[in-house]
């Protein structure tokens, strides 16, 4: 079996391992965890990077001191086992304060109040060289239509995004941000549902260029959308800055399962897409493989750290299969058979245009709709050999 290492980019939120598995009708069924005990463990485990709010590191209610204390309790640790930080992020769900929200919260002085929380973070951040910075707005958003004005909101969102990227851009800290859709829970609508909305929304901002996504895998699903395709669409867009890796299975409440645990057909095309980029010549991701995933509820301490191993083990298994899958002539010869291949050819000749086309009669009156109508793509052939390396038959 593979083993993961360093090489292999893998990051861990602090609040995946670090989950007391406390839900809507339980309690915590395991202690707190030491945020410097999930660095020794992570890094022990083969993990590259850990990420975190603002506070899962530091309690809420600590003084600057003990502020100070933690994040060089936490550094001392980082420098100890070489994990890195290559993404941070912001809580404004938890406290009561953020219950209508945070940047679109109704209440202007909350509003103002998420942004200082948010430029609070930045600057550590910015110290511990996190390049990305994400936003999940999971209060963002409202249970009845008549109680949000979703336009002035969209305004207030922007404005945000707008305000903190200027001021980023100002300090000339390296970081980009993303966005991270969610169709609903906890809100029960949340803006920027889906990442198309998203990706709509980043382009109408101020610094969109410094902008992109960061999809899950089961909040995608939960909508009853393909994962796949959206982190295709974020890649052609160029705004796949980040992603979160989990499993859901179906239309449901939000699982965060262990990655391929859920939908793992569509995990075995979404990591031959990031590691070999599209079929056609689209690009790969080249960023963290950050897993935001929750240990089921049902584990112990020792369950905490095997569902972190099977997220990175699923992950490299899946590599190895779509490596095969995508070195096998008979893989090659299907796609070429179903016109896979051929979709990367332009519709127009070079230096066609519409009226050239418009005077070619091979195109129309020559052409033979009903002979055309009778191919046959092959899909399913092509699909089953993607099962049969799936399943190490091939
Ligand atoms: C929260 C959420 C995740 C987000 C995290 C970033 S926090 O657990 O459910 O999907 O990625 O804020
Ligand atoms: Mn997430
Ligand atoms: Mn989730
Ligand atoms: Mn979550």
């Amino acid at each position: 079996l593979p083993h993961p290492g360093p090489s292999d980019r893998f990051s861990f939120g602090l609040w995946t391992v670090g989950w007391q598995a406390r839900d809507t009708f339980g309690d915590a069924t395991r202690p707190p965890l030491d945020p410097v005990r999930a660095v020794h463990r992570l890094a022990e485990l083969g993990a590259w990077g850990i990420t975190f709010h603002d506070d899962d590191l530091v309690p809420p209610g600590s003084t600057v001191a003990e502020r100070e204390a933690t994040i060089a309790r936490f550094r001392a640790a980082l420098a100890e086992t070489g994990l890195v930080v290559p993404m941070m992020t912001t809580n404004l769900f938890t406290h009561p304060v953020f219950k209508d929200g945070g940047f679109t919260s109704n209440d202007r002085a909350v509003r103002r109040y998420a942004l200082r929380k948010v430029m609070r973070n930045l600057e550590l951040a910015a110290e511990l060289g996190a390049g990305t910075y994400v936003f999940w707005g999971g209060r963002e958003g409202s249970e009845f239509e008549g109680a949000k004005d979703v336009q002035a909101a969209l305004d207030r969102y922007r404005e945000a995004i707008d305000t903190l990227a200027g001021w980023v851009r100002g300090q000339g800290w390296p970081i980009r941000f993303a966005l991270e859709p969610k169709p609903n829970e906890p809100r029960g609508d949340i803006l920027l549902p889906t990442v198309g909305h998203a990706l709509a929304f980043i382009a109408g901002l101020e610094h969109a260029d410094m902008v992109g996504v960061n999809p899950e895998v089961g909040h995608e699903q939960m909508a009853g959308l393909n994962y796949a395709h959206g982190v295709a669409q974020a890649l052609w867009a160029g705004k796949l800055f980040h992603l979160d890796l989990n499993g859901q299975r179906s239309i449901k409440f939000d699982q965060d399962l262990v990655f391929g645990h859920g939908d793992l057909v569509n995990a075995f095309f979404l990591v031959d897409l990031l590691e070999h980029g599209a079929p056609g010549g689209g690009p790969a991701y080249d960023g963290p493989r950050h897993f935001d995933y929750k240990p089921s509820r049902t584990e112990d301490d020792e369950g905490v750290w095997d569902s972190a191993a099977a997220n990175m083990r699923t992950y490299l298994l899946l590599k190895e299969r779509a490596a095969s899958y995508r070195a096998d002539p008979a893989v090659a010869e299907a796609m070429e058979a179903s016109g896979v291949t051929s979709l990367a050819t332009p519709t127009l000749d070079p230096g066609e245009t519409a009226a050239d086309l418009r005077a070619d009669t091979a195109a129309w009156e020559g052409f033979d709709a009903d002979k055309a109508g009778e191919r046959g793509y092959g899909f399913v052939r092509l699909n089953q050999l993607a099962l049969e390396h799936l399943m190490g038959a091939r």
